[in-house]
Parts: structure tokens; sequence; C-alpha cells
């Protein structure tokens, strides 16, 4: 860290001791609230009035992110600079929903129309899947399309997909199969029927040992219910960068979607790794989906720091990371559709910054990724919310609310579930005091042996901070909007933090060292593996106890 990052470093830790005495109670009520901590967007309000900040604290903020060169770096990006350092990569998702004529350039080369043709290709495929002119092997029309794909092969198609099922085409089912445990292939197939199935095998390595193995498995199903190996030219289709590997596996190079190593897996559903998106939802509505991304885009890329929503939201997390202690934070999507939500910003916020070691290799010196978790509201209130209220550790939380659900399915629930999530955002900063739980007892005509008891259970520390996302409704626009501000939001702390937010060696070693077990649980080898592993290896395979081996 230079010098005038480190000054302001220094600036924010006393700051942090002035903030801590401070009732989040008595900040809420200030007046420059409204203006300091709410920002609107067409529609879309990220309200941050319930965090434990003043307006001294952003304006530390901001000046600590100028220090660390925040923009220079976002500035990189959009110039399709090889940010990502470790692997001598663009990082250009950005391109893939570019929707002005605006070039973006990698290597030089404008990548716009092979974006725009990839684009072509997809929505030409998935209309003629919609209209039946493309039909299965035995000439029936297509009804379910599996997805087989792990990590960002699979998050971010899934939780966009599930999002958005009320904008889904009717006649078309979507399933996603990840895990290589042969259940999830096997409990999705039990209810297809081979002739009117479509698989996606999304892989961008193609050489993903569970999805693999899952599209073999796939391949054999279809294969033996339709009794030639040439029905899979209509029911199999592949998106990865990878054409021999597709090639080998035997999709032919016509039925392969591509898309380029400047797209990070986790930053991959607007390329063709979105397919199954857009045969759910059809090309108009995922073209919306890139069009909200793009007004993020737009906005990370153009608002001040004052407004920036990405740049403060990421601000923040680096604030309670760095000088709150907070290790974990969690995501409440107040929308049944955005249950799948909590997973994938798991995996956005946690694969991109869990980091240790800067750009040039020296420790970060400071907590990176916080731990992301989370599951769609009410239904946590009635679970891990208590820990959130009163456990010793503050968590800070994202509720996510629409104005109106979609469609025409409200019987006054939607003003219930509002209720309850504005309602916990409101425990969770304000707490219960025991002079407040005293009075409610006494006023209740509890007794005094009853109060004195029972009141310190009931009490509520408060001071939990809290961001409410609202917006109109949950449209394919207001999804890409909501995303896009969550990858810039994860660049922004990837950038304080000085780390390289696009690498991910921890899952390819976790890739390369299962490859190696893999013979010696199978029984092709032996002796792979640490003294641990062959001693469950050996238990696995033969039931042996595992002291006695
Ligand atoms: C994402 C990660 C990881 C990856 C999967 C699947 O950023 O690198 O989650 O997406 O391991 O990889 P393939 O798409 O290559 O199968």
């Amino acid at each position: 860290m230079g010098r005038d990052a480190m000054k302001t470093h220094d600036q924010l830790s006393a700051h942090q001791h002035e903030i801590a005495n401070l009732d989040l109670r008595d900040l809420i009520e200030r007046d420059d609230r409204a203006a300091t901590c709410t920002f609107e967007h067409d529609g879309l309000l990220v309200d941050l009035s319930r965090h434990l900040v003043t307006a001294d604290t952003f304006d530390l903020l901001r000046k600590w992110s100028r220090e660390r060169d925040v923009f220079a770096r976002r500035d990189a990006m959009f110039a399709g600079d090889p940010i990502n350092t470790t692997e001598c990569r663009s990082v250009m998702h950005v391109a893939l929903r570019n929707q002005s004529d605006r070039s973006m350039r990698v290597d030089g080369q404008d990548v716009m129309p092979a974006v725009r043709a990839q684009l072509d290709r997809m929505r030409s495929f998935v209309s003629t899947i919609h209209d039946g002119t493309w039909l299965g092997w035995t000439d029936k029309k297509i009804n379910a399309v599996v997805n087989i794909g792990i990590g960002g092969s699979d998050l971010g198609p899934m939780m966009a997909t599930e999002a958005l099922r009320p904008f889904h085409v009717r006649g078309i089912r979507s399933y996603f199969v990840s895990n290589v445990d042969p259940s999830h292939l096997h409990d999705v197939l039990e209810d297809l029927d081979p002739e009117s199935t479509l698989f996606i095998i999304a892989s961008k390595t193609f050489g993903t040992q569970e999805t693999l193995a899952n599209a073999k498995a796939a391949r054999r199903w279809l294969v033996e219910a339709l009794g030639s190996d040439q029905a899979v030219a209509r029911h199999f289709v592949a998106v990865s960068t990878n054409a021999s590997r597709v090639e080998s596996f035997g999709i032919d190079l016509d039925k392969m979607f591509t898309f380029w190593d400047w797209v990070g897996g986790r930053y991959s559903m607007w390329s063709s790794i979105g397919l199954s998106i857009m045969v759910a939802i059809g090309p108009s509505a995922f073209d919306a989906l890139l069009q909200g991304a793009f007004e993020m885009d737009e906005h990370f890329r153009t608002a001040p720091a004052e407004e920036n929503i990405p740049l403060n939201l990421g601000l923040l997390d680096c604030w309670y990371r760095d000088f709150w202690g907070c290790a974990s934070r969690v995501s409440l999507p107040y929308d049944q559709h955005l249950r799948h939500l909590p997973a994938y910003l798991q995996q956005l916020e946690m694969e991109s910054n869990g980091k240790q070691v800067q750009l040039d290799g020296s420790p970060v010196g400071s907590g990176t990724a916080m731990v992301v978790w989370g599951a769609a509201g009410t239904n946590g209130q009635h679970s891990f919310h208590q820990m959130l209220h009163q456990g010793t550790t503050v968590v800070p939380a994202d509720f996510f609310i629409a104005r109106r659900p979609i469609g025409d399915i409200d019987d006054g629930r939607h003003a219930m579930l509002v209720a309850n999530c504005l309602a916990q955002a409101e425990v969770l900063a304000r707490g219960r005091t025991l002079a407040e739980v005293t009075n409610d007892m006494r006023a209740a005509e509890d007794g005094d042996e009853d109060i004195k008891r029972l009141a310190p259970h009931r009490v509520m520390p408060g001071q939990r901070p809290s961001t409410i996302f609202a917006y109109d409704q949950l449209t394919p626009q207001t999804l890409g909007r909501l995303i896009a501000i969550h990858e810039h939001r994860v660049f922004v702390q990837g950038a304080m933090w000085n780390i390289d937010s696009f690498d991910q060696w921890g899952v390819e070693l976790g890739k390369k060292v299962a490859n190696t077990l893999l013979p010696t649980i199978t029984g092709e080898q032996s002796g792979t593996g640490d003294a641990t592993s062959q001693r469950l290896i050996a238990f696995l395979r033969n039931g042996r106890s595992h002291s006695s081996s």
C-alpha cells in the first residue's frame, strides 16, 4: 500500500472507533441520510441508510479508493487490458452485453463482431427449438432442455433461468445437472422422454471431469433409448471454448456455440453459456437481460464516485471486512424466484476474491472475501435469522425486494413479504434494549421475577447493518442490472485489495488432484494420494475399517 493509502487507512481505523460508539438508531434519523446513503437508478433503489457510516465514512472510503486507483483499474478492464495478470488474460464479460456501437478490443482486435455473431447463432438455434423446426431424432418436438455443466457453467444459467420463470416460453421445461453424484442426472432423467429432450453440454474447457462424465452418461441414456448413435446429433449441443475436445466428444462443430478465454466462468452467463437461459425465456427476453447489465456497465463506467452504486457497495464491503472484522455477509432475497441468488453470489464473490496475495505476489495483509451465504426470505426468518439478530457475530445483510410481483397472482401475500423484509432490516438495525423489553413485559403484566429472569434473553443488540435492493419487478432487465452491479461490486473489492479477482488456482488444483486420485479409487492404479487419502480409499473401496487399513 502506498503512503497516502496507508494514511487514509489509519484515518479510517480512527474513524471506525468513533462510529462504533454511535447508535445506528440515531444515524438512521439523520437528515442527510437520504442524500448520502440512497442511490437510485431508473427505478432501482439501493438503500444504504442502515449502515454503520456517516457522510465522512463515504468521503474517506472514496479517498481510499482513489489512492488504490480503482477507477483506473476499471478503465483498464473496459479497455481490454490483461488485468487477469496470473493468466495473462483480458476480462471482457462487459463486451458480451455491449449494446452500444463502441468497439471493445482484446489484443487490439474488436471482439464485437464475434460476440454479435454468436448471439445471432444462439437466437436462430433457439427459434428453431421454439417453432419446432428443430426436431428430435424421431421427429418429436423438443420439450425439455437439460444443461449439463458445473460452477460457472451452471450457477449463472440456473439462477437466471429460475429467476425468470414467469417469462418462460411455454412448452419447454429447463433442467440443470451439475453434480457428478449419479443421483443428480438420474433424478432429472427419470421424468424425461429421450425423444423430446435436448442436452446442452456447457463447459468452457470441455475438460471438467464431472461435466464430461455426466454428458457421457446422458449420451448412453439417449442412445440406448433411441437405438442409434446418430440420434446424438439431434439431441446434443455444446457450449465451449475448446472445439477439438467438443469434436472428440462426438458433437459436430456446427452444434457448438463458442465463447472466449477473456470470459471468466463465473462471468459467463451473458455468453453462449447462457444458451439454456435463452431457450427458457426466448431471444428478446435474453436481450433485455443483456440490456439491463449494459445499463449498469455504463453506470459503473461513467458515474462519479459519489453516485456510483457498485463502487460504494464494494467500498462498504471493504469497510466491514477491513475495519469491523466482519467475516461473512448474508444475502436475503425476499423474492422466491431469486432463491438461487445466494449460491450464485457466493461463487461470484468467494471464487473471485478468496485470495491471499496481491498482484505482485506479496501478502494482502488484510482479510479478503467474506463468506457469502443466505436463502430466500421469509423462510430464513424461521431458521438462521435468530443468529443474525442475537448471535455474537455481526453479519451485514443484503435484502432484495420487488415493489410488485410479476403476473396476476397476488392476494395480499406480497404485502406480507414486504412487511417481513422491512421488519427484519429494522429489527437488525434498531434492536431492542433492556428498558424496552422490560416495559413491554410490564405492559403484558409479567411479574418482576419473570422480567428479571427473561428480559436479558429478549434483548436484541441492534447495530446490525443492511442494504435494501428494491426494484419494481423482477424482469430480465432488472435481473441483468442486479447481477452486473454485483459483478462490479466484487471488482471494486478486488481492486481495493489489489488482488487478481479473475483467476481460480484453488479450483483448478482441486480438479487436478481429483483426476490423480480417480485411478486409485477405480483400482486401475494404486498409491495415489497422501497417507490419509489412501486409508480412506481403502475404506471406501472395500468397506475395510479406516483404522485397520
Ligand atoms: C468459474 C470457475 C469454475 C468453472 C467450473 C467449470 O469461474 O473457473 O467454477 O466454471 O469449474 O469449468 P468448465 O466450464 O471449464 O467446465
